[in-house]
């Protein structure tokens, strides 16, 4: 019997040797197919071909210079969308195929693109800024929007829609009607630039590839406990001082490794160019090993054994660090024009304040907890931003109790938290989801980001129908232990696709893998992005692009 068993076993290994292996693509899938999928979207089989020499884009309405500097972007894009002569031989049927095809289809060649915005522009994105709007693929094609973002919106999806034709060596874009809108308002990536340095141009292709994905916040982590590349004016000893040549004293890893006024200017312009917002976080009171560096007097002393052992997180019971942090957050606002702020209030160690004999005394004096000095904290950090501000917090900051405003948003990073989550929105709180967005693990990959589905967990949790409303969006979480210049970009993306695509389009139902339209559509977009200068991984498995 077990001699039987063991035959079978070897014979059913060897089938799947020898005959379970896929075939690759016959050809690089270019199907002008859209990433992030609309929200409505009908496309004909009818096409036009393209021509640079003969497209114009035409402003209709009014303008700006977000709108004129989007429209000589993507003009580029689409003129530099170039066929390519297929190395291969195409077989005599396939040729016939496409002729057939090509004379029942081709509706003339694509004239003009109207761009029609029906409001004036605004100046920087925001939160819940309109970014409804509405596209008409024909000879004289029309994008209209009521509002800038709208437009830079539905140029990204024009731009997506043209594809190679494998047989004729041309750019088609097939007649379609597109009405689209985000499902979420908040769709961010956060890059931690305080584990590892990444340079500015690093960040800007960023920037470039959440606009393929049509990401709108950019949340910069910029500072943590290893570093402080954040090159602050008022306070420059944070992240260095240039010591002869090249070495760097205090917060900053090297004192080329910093972040000036000016590269931060760049980024948010780079940034504001493309609808997409800046939302700095200077995390205090933990993860704040950094500051000390050139401050050791706004941090906690922690003792082991009546022996300081070592800088812990800021120091609650001192007016200096108060003064420090009012001062550096009215710089940073100052450089930042987005209204919100991210004070992060996360994983602060309470076992070294409660080491330290001057805030033990403190706690004792005036009967406060431990858990009650981080709420006290906050509650003294809060006022110190500049009017009218607007507040971001991780889940600790809430889980402790902290009064917070209501428009405080809340971001959730902790996995197994749906219920957390739902206590959250019970008290009118909006709420950013993270916990199942973790790039930092680098072998995740994009199916289970791209199945988890904040507002899906919220209703099954609850049975509740209004709830789920306030998770506003979510970010997809980089970490930079494990990252820096060299893999940050093919390590985000296209993982971040999957969630940029969870944040835009309309919810699956019910599924729990990626339909099997969606690994086709993800490994045109790795494609598209390549093209575009991003390098994305493969997304699934075997294939090429033609770049
Ligand atoms: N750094 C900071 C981190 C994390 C957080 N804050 C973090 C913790 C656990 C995981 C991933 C990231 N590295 N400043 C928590 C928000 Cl699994």
């Amino acid at each position: 019997m077990l001699r039987f068993l063991t035959i079978f076993l070897i014979t059913s290994v060897n089938v799947n040797c020898i005959y379970i292996v896929n075939p690759g693509p016959k050809y690089p899938p270019t199907k002008g197919e859209v990433w992030p999928k609309p929200q409505n979207e009908i496309t004909e089989l009818t096409y036009y071909t393209f021509d640079p020499l003969n497209f114009k884009v035409k402003v209709t309405n009014n303008t700006c210079d977000i709108l004129i500097s989007a429209i000589e972007r993507y003009s580029y894009i689409v003129k530099s969308n170039k066929p390519q002569q297929d190395h291969r031989p195409v077989s005599v049927t396939e040729r016939r195929q496409h002729a057939r095809q090509a004379q029942t289809l081709q509706l003339g060649v694509l004239q003009e693109l109207q761009v029609q915005l029906t409001e004036p522009c605004e100046e920087y994105p925001y939160l819940e800024m309109d970014e409804k709007y509405r596209l008409n693929v024909l000879a004289v094609s029309v994008l209209t929007s009521a509002s800038v973002w709208g437009i830079l919106r539905g140029l990204e999806t024009f731009a997506q829609k043209f594809y190679i034709s494998r047989d004729m060596n041309e750019l088609r874009i097939n007649t379609s009607v597109v009405v689209d809108f985000p499902e979420y308002a908040h769709r961010g990536l956060l890059l931690d630039t305080g584990r590892h340095y990444i340079s500015v141009p690093n960040i800007l292709l960023t920037l470039d590839a959440m606009t393929i994905n049509k990401m709108n916040v950019f949340h910069w982590h910029i500072v943590d406990d290893q570093s402080f590349p954040y090159q602050s004016e008022k306070f420059p000893d944070l992240s260095s001082r240039l010591l002869i040549f090249y070495d760097s004293l205090y917060g900053a890893y090297h004192a080329s490794m910093v972040y000036t006024k000016n590269d931060i200017a760049r980024i948010v312009e780079y940034a504001r160019l493309r609808g997409i917002r800046v939302l700095p976080e200077f995390d205090v009171p933990g993860h704040t090993r950094s500051w000390g560096n050139a401050y050791p007097n706004i941090l906690t002393s922690c003792y082991h054994e009546n022996e300081v052992v070592g800088l812990g997180p800021m120091n609650p019971i001192r007016n200096i660090t108060y003064k420090m942090i009012r001062d550096l957050y009215h710089e940073v606002q100052a450089w930042f024009p987005d209204k919100h702020l991210h004070i992060g209030g996360d994983e602060v160690r309470k076992l070294c304040w409660r080491s330290n004999p001057e805030i033990r005394e403190y706690m004792q004096k005036n009967g406060l907890k431990v858990e009650e000095l981080h709420a006290l904290f906050m509650q003294n950090t809060i006022p110190l931003l500049a009017d009218g501000s607007k507040i971001v917090v991780w889940q600790d900051v809430f889980d402790e109790n902290v009064p917070l405003t209501s428009d405080t948003l809340i971001q959730v990073w902790k996995d197994e938290w749906i219920h957390e989550m739902v206590k959250v929105l019970k008290t009118g709180h909006r709420v950013l989801f993270s916990s199942s967005w973790y790039l930092n693990y680098l072998q995740d990959e994009w199916p289970m980001l791209y199945m988890a589905d904040p507002r899906r967990m919220v209703r099954d949790e609850t049975d509740n129908n209004t709830l789920p409303a306030g998770v506003i969006g979510g970010e997809a979480c980089m970490w930079g232990e494990k990252v820096d210049d060299r893999n940050v970009i093919s390590s985000v993306w296209p993982r971040a696709s999957a969630v940029a695509e969870r944040l835009w389009s309309a919810p699956t139902l019910g599924e729990t893998s990626p339909r099997p339209e969606v690994y086709q559509r993800i490994e045109e977009h790795v494609c598209r992005m390549n093209r575009r200068g991003i390098a994305a991984q493969p997304a699934s498995g075997p294939g090429f692009c033609l770049v």
